[in-house]
């Protein structure tokens, strides 16, 4: 069967961040109609798009990857990188292309439960890490577009100018190591987004135990005046600082994506409850599937103003083999 091309089949499947959750994920394909050939699922009139993060967290990392790459290999799925698998190139692919362990105890953290799921199998891991280096940072059609955390034009257009496959190679990477670079802060805000440092002295304890001290914003507010109005993640800000007014410097450092934009899918941000829209041109599809969330799909058909019921999920619960609550190693990391 030869390889599914964007600009023919029917429609896409979007797919929010599996992070491990590897029978959950055969499980939605399924729902959504793929079927396995000769080892590929593949959908016989439409494209999976994964939105990144594969990795890191639940209990099937090898079964995701090796599902997901499967597919994008022979043409039946796109991906676009996630910050943990920007996270593994940073600190395990030196520039020989070989896979190193990572070096500072935090990194160690992040990476624990990926790390040990290839133990002993290392070859297999730095083969995925080469197949990292290949993810494209984001895909632009005709009629959407797609993203790990966040569409900056400012910086992307430059960027996809360069390399307009959206890939990045051994020296993009190699810079992006350095903090300032325009690499670095490429990287950063396509597969991280937006974080705003929280006033001097204030700090936001998650519910997994972690201290933060910046805050996700999101980008697609108009004209926000309060915190309030652009905060974007699980744990509230506290109270007074809900209605903090946004200075002109923390203005100027958001990004905006405008309502008359085409469709964005995005992943990255943990949302909760029945999954529904943040606005009618954009789709976040992270639903903390390991946290006994959801994992959930967006069917697109390639209409311009998105809707609610093309949403497509599978819940996870505490008996689940993918859940948190099942894996062989616990691992919080918050903040990330
Ligand atoms: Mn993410």
């Amino acid at each position: 069967m030869v390889a599914m091309q964007a600009e023919q089949c029917e429609g896409f499947d979007l797919i929010g961040d599996v992070h491990g959750c590897g029978t959950a994920l055969v499980a939605l394909l399924e729902k959504l109609g793929y079927r396995q050939e000769q080892g590929v699922y593949r959908h016989p009139r439409r494209l999976a798009i994964f939105l990144g993060d594969l990795i890191d967290r639940g209990p099937r990392i090898r079964l995701t990857l090796r599902v997901v790459r499967r597919m994008v290999e022979a043409g039946a799925a796109r991906v676009v990188m996630g910050n943990h698998e920007a996270y593994a190139l940073r600190h395990c692919l030196d520039e020989r292309g070989e896979a190193v362990a990572p070096r500072e105890p935090r990194s160690a953290r992040i990476l624990h439960e990926t790390l040990a799921q290839f133990r002993g199998r290392e070859h297999e891991w730095r083969d995925h890490l080469r197949w990292f280096l290949q993810m494209p940072l984001c895909l632009e059609y005709a009629r959407c577009r797609v993203v790990h955390a966040c569409w900056d034009e400012a910086l992307l257009r430059p960027f996809l100018q360069q390399y307009p496959d959206g890939r990045i190679d051994h020296r993009f990477l190699a810079a992006a190591r350095h903090a300032g670079t325009f690499e670095q802060r490429l990287l950063d805000r396509v597969t991280r987004g937006v974080h705003l440092p929280l006033p001097r002295g204030r700090a936001i304890r998650s519910r997994d135990g972690s201290v933060r001290h910046t805050f996700r914003v999101h980008f697609w507010a108009v004209d926000p005046v309060t915190y309030g109005d652009i905060v974007f993640q699980p744990d509230p800000l506290p109270r007074d600082l809900e209605s903090r007014r946004l200075s002109e410097h923390e203005r100027r450092r958001l990004v905006h994506y405008a309502a008359g934009e085409r469709p964005l899918f995005i992943g990255h941000y943990w949302c909760e409850g029945v999954p529904a829209l943040p606005t009618a041109n954009i789709a976040c599809l992270d639903y903390s599937a390991v946290r006994c969330g959801r994992l959930v799909a967006y069917r697109f058909d390639g209409h311009s103003g998105l809707s609610a019921d093309r949403l497509v999920w599978l819940s996870l619960a505490d008996s689940d083999p993918d859940t948190e609550k099942n894996r062989p190693i616990r691992n919080s990391v918050g903040n990330f």
